[in-house]
């Protein structure tokens, strides 16, 4: 490649930064109507504001320019559409208009029409616009540009391969599948474009709810304002207050909707790689992996499994039997999950899935009533159009395919979609979509393609699998993906760089609604070496998803592929994921409940530390945990930083005080692990997969603070079922108090079975006692302190 080229491939993959130039301002207010739950402004333009209350720190503003808004008021990212008003007032004030709320107090101002987000205790603006609401009837362009703060910091965006403040980075949102994409390259697969904004300790957030092509621009283009816009649709965005990002995440994921619990199996460790087969070698993966007496719950099957990449089939001479395969594997404690891809072969003479979707005119066409057909893995193929309901009940039914043969979990791959003859959408701008009777535009559509697919794929399963928890897991989505799949982040490298930036990743998904990802283990394209994958599986070991996988022309990267010693460590960290399942799972629980993620920026934790804000080589999961890997090359040691409070050391147990930098020694098979003073970490036996043996014993492993106290919560199910949501699960609250323990009656009907409980306090003797559901308080031997 000549050097040129290169410039323009990096040019190509720079988001271009908001450029406000040209747009007109909406008008001023010429009158306005309050409603039930908010008021309408009419401008002088012909424009039309609407201001929804909806909770006391959530409002939301919906705008059209030089018209009135369309009557069709519907997202496919929203999950809650009903809100009940929280109380609220309308006044006037010389020049502007006031809602007030417990949580804000909006000032509109009359002329020019600009929104002032403000605390109604203090009037302190929180967030306001710099410049009023702009447009451009030619283009559809619609864009917001609120005030900058000097100490101003930005975070969230969902899957972004960047830093985690994004503070003066510009960034796009277009679905794109971004083979080999690297720190810097935007946009990539997923649209999630919600952000939160952070200033002197307290948050707001904002969710721009249009899924056409969205830009953030969070001054890079000016030291005055941080900037949003869509190329097309409504201004439509929502508010929340924090000051807490707690509080606007639990907002968010109200509103854009939680992650049910997957099967708790999808926290054990998977192996791919594109691909596995025929069956013979894809058994002895499995084979290998239990005879080396590593830790396998899934091993996924990539488009080789297909008879001609054709979906809904299996090729009858690499997998002749699949329900004996399958059934050969899950008695060694292995799922299969199988790769999806939304093109579907056209014109393929006896291939029933064409057919019966051409008949049913299930597929997506172009203005001119052609059908679209992209080129994907099958050659020429057709998309389904997920909007309509009978066509997404087809596609779900499909999966018939795959779950009589016993498969476990669906991986949906190329959902952006991607499409070889042209992967930027430009020649598929005709494209249209049903939605709703809209027939609405590509444009518009794109982003959410994916949404739709994994809301059809989900919905399917749970028709063919009654009272089963489906597993999904996708590439691409839109805000409000996280009610259906979860997501890696896609063909990464194996390089430290990929590595490394993969922490920012997943902290952003998590400040997105995103608790369940994860990137391929060792790298998906190039060639990894022994020390990344070592220091990779130090990573991954903790995140929810956790799977080796590795492109069709990398070596293979298996644990065992270096050798004994490296294969030691690797086997090492994933049978501590192991032990540390009831910990983990209690996490993910809490991200299903409340929207909390799994794995977070010590920023979220610890929100008012300075200190914290920028920290992402370093994450916590949960509360409670904190790892700071190494994310380089011939590195023993690194700087740690670690928030105030105490922390114990996880591997010598020392105890030393936060609120600085510590040097931790960090030889190839220590990962650097601190657990916080206070916290207790429930751990189960060490298990090859999830259900091997019984959480017994069940280990709690308690590290006071410095008043010698701790606590933490306990949430166990059966792992696999529904019945999670009619109480069968089992909540235990554990609490050390006064040299005490207390162990609370569990909540909720599930029942473990017999089993004994195990305490170790730092710095004190065990106690055992047998888990007979009642209340205990247990004297601590020899007191902590
Ligand atoms: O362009 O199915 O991200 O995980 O192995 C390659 C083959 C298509 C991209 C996915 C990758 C998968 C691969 N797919």
């Amino acid at each position: 490649m000549t050097k040129l080229s290169v410039l323009a491939i990096l040019l190509c993959s720079r988001a271009a930064a908001i450029d406000l130039t040209g747009l007109r301002h909406v008008g001023d207010i010429a009158s306005f109507v309050k409603t039930d739950a908010g008021i309408v402004l009419a401008c002088a333009d012909g424009s039309e504001v609407r201001i929804v209350v909806l909770a006391p720190d959530l409002i939301r503003v919906r705008a059209a320019f030089l018209h009135k808004l369309s009557g069709r008021d519907h997202s496919w990212a929203i999950e809650k559409t009903s809100w009940t008003a929280p109380r609220w007032s309308l006044s006037e004030e010389s020049g502007a208009l006031r809602i007030a709320t417990g949580e804000i107090e909006l000032i509109m101002h009359r002329s020019p029409l600009q929104l002032d987000f403000r605390d109604p205790a203090t009037h302190r603006t929180i967030n306001a616009d710099q410049q009023p609401m702009l447009f451009d009837p030619q283009s559809g362009t619609v864009a917001a540009a609120r005030k900058l703060g000097l100490d101003e910091h930005f975070y969230g965006l969902g899957e972004k391969a960047a830093r985690l403040d994004k503070r003066r980075g510009e960034f796009t949102m277009w679905n794109s599948d971004t083979f080999g994409y690297q720190e810097g390259t935007d946009p990539i697969y997923q649209s999630v474009p919600f952000y939160i904004g952070w200033q002197h300790g307290a948050a707001y957030g904002i969710f721009l709810d249009n899924s056409y092509r969205t830009h953030f621009d969070f001054g890079a283009s000016s030291q005055e304002y941080a900037a949003f816009s869509a190329e097309g649709g409504e201004m439509d965005y929502y508010f929340f207050q924090g000051p807490s990002i707690k509080k606007i995440l639990a907002r968010y994921t109200e509103l854009t909707g939680r992650m049910p619990m997957p099967p708790m199996w999808a926290l054990g460790h998977q192996q791919s790689r594109y691909s596995y087969y025929p069956d013979t070698l894809a058994e002895e993966i499995v084979r290998r992996y239990r005879q080396e007496d590593l830790p396998l719950d899934a091993l996924h099957l990539d488009i080789h499994y297909m008879d001609g990449f054709r979906v809904f089939t299996w090729n009858p001479q690499r997998f002749p039997n699949p329900k004996g395969f399958t059934d050969k594997l899950r008695a060694q404690g292995v799922k299969v999950v199988t790769i999806v891809d939304p093109g579907i072969k056209y014109r393929d003479p006896g291939y029933t899935v064409y057919e019966q979707g051409a008949a049913q005119d299930f597929f997506l066409k172009r203005t001119d009533g052609r059908p679209y057909v992209a080129r994907v893995w099958p050659g020429d193929s057709v998309f389904v159009d997920y909007t309509k309901d009978a066509a997404a009940r087809w596609w779900g039914d499909l999966h018939r395919a795959y779950t009589d043969a016993g498969v476990a979990g669906i991986w949906n791959d190329m959902n952006e979609p991607s499409d070889f003859n042209d992967q930027t959408g430009k020649s598929q701008m005709d494209v249209v979509t049903y939605d709703g009777g809209e027939n609405s535009p590509y444009a518009k559509n794109r982003n959410l393609f994916a949404l739709n697919e994994a809301r059809a794929t989900y919905e399917g399963l749970h028709r063919l699998l009654p009272n089963q928890r489906p597993y999904l897991i996708t590439r691409a989505g839109y805000a409000g993906i996280q009610r259906y799949a979860t997501v890696w982040t896609g063909d990464n490298r194996a390089t430290w760089e990929a590595l490394a930036v993969s922490l920012p990743m997943f902290m952003g998904l998590g400040l997105s609604g995103e608790p369940f990802a994860g990137a391929d283990i060792g790298g998906f394209t190039g060639r990894t070496d022994a020390e990344l994958l070592v220091r990779w599986y130090e990573v991954g070991f903790l995140t929810p998803f956790c799977r080796n996988h590795a492109d069709m022309t990398s070596p293979d990267h298996e644990p065992w592929r270096f050798g004994k010693y490296y294969e030691d460590i690797i086997r090492k960290y994933l049978k501590l994921r192991y032990r540390l399942l009831p910990f983990l799972y209690t996490a993910l629980e809490e991200a299903h409940r409340t929207g909390m993620p799994v794995v977070r920026p010590l920023l979220l934790n610890y929100q008012e530390d300075e200190d914290a804000l920028g920290i992402d080589d370093e994450f916590m999961i949960g509360a409670d945990l904190l790892a700071a890997p190494i994310l380089k090359a011939d590195r023993t040691s690194r700087p740690v930083y670690l928030p105030k409070g105490l922390w114990f050391d996880y591997w010598t147990g020392a105890a030393q005080q936060g609120g600085r930098m510590v040097r931790v020694e960090a030889p190839l098979e220590t990962v650097p692990l601190f657990v916080r003073g206070g916290a207790i970490l429930p751990t189960g036996p060490d298990m090859n997969y999830v259900g091997e043996k019984p959480s017994d014993p069940l280990r709690f492993e308690v590290y006071p603070d410095s008043q010698g106290e701790a606590f933490a919560t306990l949430y166990e199910d059966d792992g696999l079922t529904e019945s999670y949501r009619q109480g069968q699960f089992r909540r235990t609250t554990v609490t050390l108090r006064r040299g005490v323990i207390e162990l609370s009656a569990p909540q909720g009907s599930f029942d473990p079975g017999r089993r004994t409980m195990v305490f170790s306090i730092r710095r004190a003797a065990e106690v055992r006692i047998p888990d007979d559901g009642r209340p205990h308080r247990i004297p601590v031997p020899h007191a902590a302190r």
